[in-house]
């Protein structure tokens, strides 16, 4: 089967539109027709090479699709089926599986290590060269192929490309606030980072009940979106520091929850400072491969702070993704409203170019079929 595909060939360069021979799914595999995939910044990092993986590959993680076939031995899925993918294959058998924490499962090491298959094979070529996966899903194709514990099935009521979004962002963001930090109604939040992610966190903190969640972002636009999605305060940090900022809305104490959505070392630890004493600071940005926090544990005791980092929004995924896709039929989660654009394949660059002008919630990648 021939399939158009954007693909990462070198660090630092914009992704690349390759006609692809995908092959059909093997034992334990499923071929997916991609109807939507999100561009998140994740991505980014590794066109920048802030995270490393086997070139050339096809990136995108965020996304959901139809099912257009199975390998064999194949039971959960049916060609037809909705579903979602999940860029942390899970076993469902593990310790961390049976104690709610499949992202923390080691099934899929080998994939995301080798950006092949478990059987050492990709399913992808180009010429007869391999073209890699990337995190076990590569949804920046029309179709691609992943362990079947790479996806979970997704109700037919739910258009895809609202559902995609669940496949990273607002399942991360959501779930910083709701389970990895466990924000009580009345707990002051500040979200240092308003993209994609971030503007998920802010709505996670409205849905907690948390207030003030103060939304720190340099972009006046994504303020104005965190507002929409429940900022009671915003900051642009352009203009005023965040720090005195978030202290001056907590009586001078700093929030009793800080996130860092961004990704960057100097603004963990303005999310640090900013937490208040006894208070906790989540990490969810990803920092370049290598970065290092420094920190004196000194005053981390004395201040009796709480750092905490948080892998796909601490959630216990077949639980959570079913639970979140229910709060947005009852329309207590917002996804249509962060879609900012609709991009075809071939856009996809300019996906990227917008996310780092910040002039996007997200843009989505949607495919003709
Ligand atoms: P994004 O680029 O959409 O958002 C980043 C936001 O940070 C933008 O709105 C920027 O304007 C804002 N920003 C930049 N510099 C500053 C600053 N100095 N002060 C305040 N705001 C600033 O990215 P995203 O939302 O897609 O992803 C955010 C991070 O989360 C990124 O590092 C990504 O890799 C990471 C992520 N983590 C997980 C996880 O499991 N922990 C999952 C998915 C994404
Ligand atoms: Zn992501």
């Amino acid at each position: 089967m021939r399939a158009r595909a954007a693909v990462l060939t070198e660090v630092k360069k914009p992704l690349e539109i390759w006609d692809l021979d995908v092959d059909l799914p093997k034992e334990g595999e499923v071929l997916v027709r991609v109807a939507a995939a999100g561009v998140c910044h994740s991505d980014l990092h590794y066109i920048q090479g802030d995270l490393t993986t086997v070139l050339p590959a096809v990136p995108g993680h965020e996304g959901a699709g139809i099912v257009e076939a199975v390998g064999p031995g194949v039971t959960r899925f049916q060609p037809g089926d909705h579903v979602l993918f999940v860029f942390r294959a899970f076993c469902g058998r593990c310790f961390y599986c049976l104690n709610g924490r499949p992202a923390l499962c080691d099934f899929s090491n080998p994939l995301r290590r080798t950006g092949r298959m478990f059987d050492g094979t990709t399913r992808f070529h180009r010429d007869g060269q391999d073209v890699h996966h990337i995190l076990g899903v590569s949804c920046f194709a029309e179709y691609t192929v992943v362990p079947e514990q790479g996806l979970l099935k997704l109700p037919d009521d739910i258009p895809l490309d609202r559902a995609a979004l669940v496949g990273c962002g607002v399942t991360t963001g959501v779930g910083a606030v709701l389970f990895a930090a466990g924000v009580q109604p009345g707990d002051s939040v500040a979200v240092i980072g308003c993209g994609g992610v971030g503007l998920n966190v802010v709505q996670g903190a409205a849905l907690a009940g948390a207030g003030p969640v103060i939304a720190v972002d340099v972009v006046p636009q994504k303020l104005e979106w965190a507002k929409q999605l429940g900022a009671t305060h915003v900051v642009n940090a352009r203009e005023h520091d965040p720090l005195d900022a978030i202290r001056s809305l907590t009586e001078g104490r700093g929030a009793d929850y800080t996130f860092e959505v961004i990704g960057r070392v100097d603004t963990i630890q303005q999310a640090y400072e900013a937490t208040r004493k006894g208070g906790t600071t989540v990490i969810v940005g990803l920092t370049p491969q290598g970065s290092v926090l420094p920190l004196d544990p000194l005053d981390l005791l004395r201040a009796e702070k709480t750092i905490k980092a948080t892998l796909y929004g601490t959630a216990n995924l077949p639980r959570d993704i079913p639970r979140l896709l229910e709060l947005y039929r009852l329309g207590r989660l917002k996804l249509d409203e962060l879609i900012s654009r609709r991009l075809r394949l071939e856009q996809i660059n300019e996906g990227f170019e917008a996310m780092l002008a910040g002039s996007v919630a997200r843009s989505i990648v949607v495919f003709d079929s």
